[in-house]
């Protein structure tokens, strides 16, 4: 017996219990949660959701360009395919749509309580207490952390942000109330956001100017529609969308997701061939063409997926701005050597904090250790689901997963089928509390630390994968090897608490 078996003792429990079960986040990782903990019949469930209204990342991003660049048919539940795309790549307040939709058909809104943020969930006799700045909740004997990667916005410290005349914000907090038809509009960042951003704004704007601290390597899309005729074939013969799931996913898998973890990869090298080709036949100007050179290899950083960016910063009231941002004054954006790029509105496209997952929520584990101390160095936990010392916790799409080239549906999906099959251990009785080992999640990120340095992640950028050592702190294997992972749990990695009695 280990020490905890000896000391963690409850009264007696047997059969199937009903248990409690509390999701925090209604995105997309809740939203799957709550559908199939229902499905499985697990007990009384409850979505905690800081906001009025589901959705997680597709609620909060709403700027102006924003859309998936997984193909759509690859980016939705696998138990609900969607006939109704409108295009090859869906638009944010598509996808939203659509989950909404998926919520309301599963009815789970009855389960979310919106408005509600927990602020502390501390493990004490054998469950999981919660708070909110309101007083306590009812305990729950299980925690699903489904409180996404990109969430929390990176807000630079810029001087002078503060007498900006105009409007400023954050991508991921559009403010749709500011006009911007024949404005003046500054953004700063070169990301996924910021390039859409750029894509859908310089047409309507009278002057876009973009600040870009690092260039970035840019794959042309091509994103036609589904026509009625396509989507009347889809309804009639789901098969054929089950089809190109399967077809999308083995060329997405084969050309994508795996050439970026083997750098050397024939399929690496496509990659870096198509974005050099995309920047020497799209721009027209060598001046600019040479600012818009990335010094580093192409998906190093995330690859930038976009139709329409090189034309967009070609366009005579679009700019490009590469002398570094000076400080923010009333009238604009000062630049080092001294210009002032006067602006109406500017735009914050500068990223996320990466390392905070369901932070600032004080999560306190057994015997009282702090998550915030657990992850003083880093945020980790053995396949990134289970940490250790924090029982009945799981999370999805948690620290170190598989982020930066698949479907988080999927990924989530996976997680969840290999949670629930943890959940069972404790519903059966089989254990009472049940967390990843020490010596597990030490292995498994010693492996992990390893393989990432060979990933093209690792070839000299700076990118929000990175960690504080400079090591990607993402999964650096290919997808088979998550799903095979995900496939069954190995419970010799678990430290299993027995019930008594
Ligand atoms: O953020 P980012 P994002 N001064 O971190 C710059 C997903 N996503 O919101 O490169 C000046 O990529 C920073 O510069 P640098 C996707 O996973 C997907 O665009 O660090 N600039 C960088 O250019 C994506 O990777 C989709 O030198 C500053 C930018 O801000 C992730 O979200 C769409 C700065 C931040 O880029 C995040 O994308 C949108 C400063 N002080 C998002 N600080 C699709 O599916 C930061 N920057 C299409």
């Amino acid at each position: 017996m280990t020490t905890h078996e000896q000391t963690h003792t409850a009264g007696p429990r047997r059969g199937r219990q009903p248990l409690r079960y509390a999701v925090i986040g209604a995105g997309v990782s809740g939203i799957l949660a709550a559908i199939k903990l229902r499905e499985a019949g697990a007990g009384e469930v409850t979505i905690y959701e800081k906001a009025d209204r589901l959705g997680g990342t597709w609620r909060e991003n709403t700027y102006p360009g924003i859309a998936c660049d997984v193909p759509s048919h690859m980016y939705r539940f696998s138990f609900e395919p969607n006939p109704d795309w409108s295009h090859h790549y869906s638009p944010g307040s598509e996808i939203q749509a659509y989950l909404e939709g998926v919520a309301r058909k599963y009815d789970v809104e009855r389960d979310v309580r919106f408005g509600c943020e927990l602020t502390r969930c501390e493990w004490r006799d054998g469950r999981w207490h919660l708070q909110t700045a309101q007083g306590p909740l009812e305990p729950a004997d299980v925690v699903i952390a489904a409180t996404g990667v990109l969430h929390h916005p990176n807000v630079p410290e810029i001087p002078g942000m503060d007498d900006f005349a105009g409007a400023l914000f954050h991508s991921a907090r559009w403010d749709h109330d500011v006009p911007l038809d024949d404005r003046r509009i500054g953004v700063i960042g070169t990301g996924s956001s910021g390039v859409q951003i750029v894509g859908a704004l310089t047409d309507r704007v009278r002057k876009l100017s973009l600040f870009q601290r690092t260039a970035q390597w840019i794959m042309p899309q091509d994103n036609p529609p589904f026509s009625e005729e396509d989507k009347r074939r889809f309804r009639e013969h789901p098969e054929i969308m089950a089809q190109m799931f399967e077809q999308t996913s083995r060329l997405f898998e084969e050309n994508f997701a795996n050439a970026v973890t083997d750098r050397d990869s024939p399929q690496m090298k496509l990659i870096i061939e198509l974005t050099r080709a995309n920047l020497e036949n799209s721009v027209a100007d060598p001046e600019l063409r040479e600012r818009l050179r990335p010094d580093y290899q192409a998906a190093c950083k995330r690859l930038i997926v976009s139709p329409n960016f090189y034309q967009a910063i070609q366009r005579p009231n679009a700019e490009l701005v590469t002398e570094p941002i000076e400080r923010i004054e009333p009238g604009g954006v000062r630049t080092r050597d001294g210009r002032l790029h006067e602006l109406d509105v500017l735009v914050l496209a500068t990223g996320f904090r990466v390392d905070r997952f369901m932070r600032p929520i004080e999560v306190i584990g057994r015997g009282g250790i702090r998550l915030d101390d657990k992850w003083a160095a880093r945020p980790s936990a053995y396949l990134s689901i289970s940490i250790p010392g924090f029982p009945n916790l799981f999370l999805l799409n948690g620290p170190n997963g598989p982020v930066g080239n698949f479907s988080l549906i999927e990924v989530a999906e996976a997680q969840f089928a290999y949670v629930l099959q943890l959940i069972e251990e404790i519903r059966t009785g089989a254990c009472r509390e049940i967390s990843a080992s020490q010596a597990a999640t030490d292995a498994f990120e010693a492996e992990r630390t390893e393989a990432a340095k060979r990933t093209i992640w690792m070839t000299g950028c700076r990118s929000w994968y990175l960690d504080d050592r400079g090591i990607p702190a993402v999964w650096p294997w290919k997808f088979t090897r998550f799903r095979e992972e995900m496939a069954a749990p190995k419970l010799e990695h678990y430290e299993r608490v027995p019930r008594t009695g």
